[in-house]
């Protein structure tokens, strides 16, 4: 049955039943954060498995008794989940599946290639956000690409957020490496890196995996997001 990414149903369990939605979302570029909310009536002992479009499991969540258990998924710009809903025990009893849902506002986003890479302004910080995504394992790495006027040097800046931790890698015109840092967990990445004039790419990732869905709270690399910065010496 195909459900609204933000919507409320109710459902009927008994022994042996396992109920599979599918939820489709919106197209924004930077894809969707779902919420999912279950609880059974009485006494069912809930459980919870959200499974990205290839039918892979992303996340599985279980409860005690009468317990509502969350889970949470960041979904790739107009495709699929699923979320199969059962129970530990065997009750007969009604249930209510709660889905909200909102954008992931990152307007650099599709920028999972040099080719697509988001261009900066110099001296101005932009934002991004750092998230793997299911259906989609390229977005989670972001391009951004800057034009050096003159000789010199530039400061560049990634300061994450969460559990992300930046690895952040400069090449030149010809997709060379220049300069390479990293930082710890929600950490500044902050280094020196000589130029000539001509385009530079600058690629953010991560050196810390982070997962496309998670029980509980939607974690703080998706709700705040991180900035870079090029600043010229
Ligand atoms: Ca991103
Ligand atoms: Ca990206």
């Amino acid at each position: 049955m195909a459900l609204e990414p933000t919507s409320t149903i109710t459902g009927c369990m008994s022994r042996g039943d396992k109920d599979m939605y599918v939820v489709t979302v919106p197209s924004d570029a930077g894809g969707t954060v779902v919420e999912v909310r279950l609880r059974g009536q009485n006494e069912m002992a809930p459980r919870l498995e959200l499974l990205d479009g290839d039918r892979n499991r992303i996340e599985y969540e279980s409860g005690s008794k009468g317990a509502e258990i969350m889970s949470w998924a960041h979904v790739a710009a107009g495709t699929s989940i699923y979320v199969r809903v059962d129970q530990i025990h065997g009750v007969d009893e009604g249930y209510t599946l709660t889905l909200s849902s909102g954008p992931v506002a990152e307007p650099g986003e599709p920028n999972d290639t040099w080719e697509t890479a988001t261009p900066l302004t110099l001296g101005t910080p932009t934002q991004g956000i750092m998230s793997a995504v299911a259906n989609n394992k390229d977005q989670i790495v972001d391009w951004y690409r800057f034009e050096a006027t003159e000789s010199g040097t530039v400061e560049v800046t990634a300061d994450m957020t969460g559990e992300a931790a930046p690895k952040v890698e400069v090449l030149n015109g010809d997709r060379k490496r220049v300069k390479y840092n990293s930082a710890g967990r929600g950490a500044r990445a902050r280094f020196d890196v000589p130029v000539e004039p001509g385009t530079y790419y600058i690629r953010v990732s991560t050196g810390h995996a982070l997962k496309p869905a998670g029980g509980e709270q939607v974690p703080p690399h998706l709700v705040k997001p991180y900035s870079i910065t090029v600043t010229p010496q």
